[in-house]
């Protein structure tokens, strides 16, 4: 039986390969090691230490903040701005970028992160996540951070990965050079590499989306749903958590497309592009599948702002192109 792989081990042995790196993004895939441990030990625990609920305030988009949220965002907080290697924080718990150690004239990368998603979950017990990305500061070390610095093309990743905090508790992260899983072991609390090169099956038997939005969704996205509901018959699933995190992983390990499609009320639909989409999306891509809005390829969109939203259509790459071809039938997006 080989010797399992630390989560350490694995970040230590990819530096190996970037001789000329310094250590910073090490440092820092590290620290979110050491988060998703702090994080993940509250929300294991969370109906017995009376932190279960909302917690009586309101995040930047008016939404109701559940108490392991705030807890959530303050530990990657802390143990992000404790390193070297971040410059800045985008959040979607705080309402402007967290510029760390003197307007962020030191440290290499930005973090993008949703340090809870699904969190309105917590309570009855289903998976949630955390999402995030990593990109190299634009501007100069020594230099104060800006908008450029955050408002990057997805393209522009260094690093994008998820915690699941589900049955069992899982990272999985990706550099650029395919996408790796590794799952914790509570005995211990540490992180074995248990998923190596994870990649979309070939074939994709899932769609996962909220019934609800459909009849108010673009008729492109009407008329592929229709279409997977008449295969049901060769083996296509409805599957839909309301997790972001729970339904992406799922569809990766099983083949499936995740779709949150813009609505009338909602033309920009739910998710947003910085902390949810383009994380999930550089994954998807790197695992031989790929993610889309309305009309592109989601990770070229230039963002504007931080906390922007998007349509979004992500997994096994035959899936979300039968969905480009709707949009293509259906004379393109609306
Ligand atoms: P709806 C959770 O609030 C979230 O951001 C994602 O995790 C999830 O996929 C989606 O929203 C669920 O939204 O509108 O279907 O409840």
């Amino acid at each position: 039986m080989p010797k399992a792989i630390t989560l350490q081990e694995f970040i230590m042995d990819s530096q190996a390969e970037f001789p000329f790196v310094s250590g910073q993004l090490t440092r820092l895939l590290t620290d979110i090691g050491v988060a998703a441990k702090i994080v993940n030990h509250q929300v294991n625990r969370a109906g017995l230490a009376g932190i279960l609920g909302q917690s009586g305030s309101q995040n930047t988009h008016n939404e109701d903040q559940q108490k392991l949220d705030v807890f959530a965002d303050k530990t990657f907080m802390r143990i992000l701005t404790a390193g070297k290697s971040v410059a800045g924080i985008g959040s979607e718990e705080q309402e402007d970028y967290i510029l760390c150690h003197d307007q962020g004239k030191e440290g290499k990368y930005v973090v993008m992160i949703d340090p809870l998603d699904g969190s309105s979950n917590i309570d009855v017990n289903v998976s949630i996540g955390t999402i995030f990305s990593i990109y190299r500061r634009v501007t100069l070390l020594g230099e104060p951070l800006s908008s450029q610095d955050f408002l990057q093309k997805g393209t522009e990743q260094v690093v994008a990965g998820y915690i699941l905090y589900g049955s069992s508790t899982m990272l999985v992260y990706t550099t650029g050079t395919g996408v790796n899983g590794f799952t914790m072991d509570p005995a211990i609390g540490e992180f074995f590499l248990s998923h190596p090169k994870m990649e979309f099956p070939e074939s994709a038997i899932i769609y996962s989306i909220n019934d609800a939005l459909l009849h108010k969704a673009p008729q492109a996205v009407q008329k592929f749903i229709g279409g997977c509901r008449e295969t049901l018959g060769v083996g296509l699933k409805a599957r839909y958590i309301g997790s972001l995190v729970t339904d992406f992983h799922r569809n990766l390990i099983k083949g499936g497309i995740y779709l949150y499609p813009s609505t009338e009320s909602n033309p920009e639909g739910k998710l947003r592009l910085m902390y949810e989409c383009n994380p999930l999306a550089f994954i998807a891509q790197q695992a031989g599948g790929t993610a889309e809005n309305n009309t592109s390829d989601i990770l070229e969109i230039q963002p504007r702002a931080l906390h922007e939203r998007s349509p979004f259509y992500v997994g096994s790459r035959n899936m979300v192109q039968g969905l480009r071809s709707c949009w293509m039938a259906t004379s393109g997006p609306e």
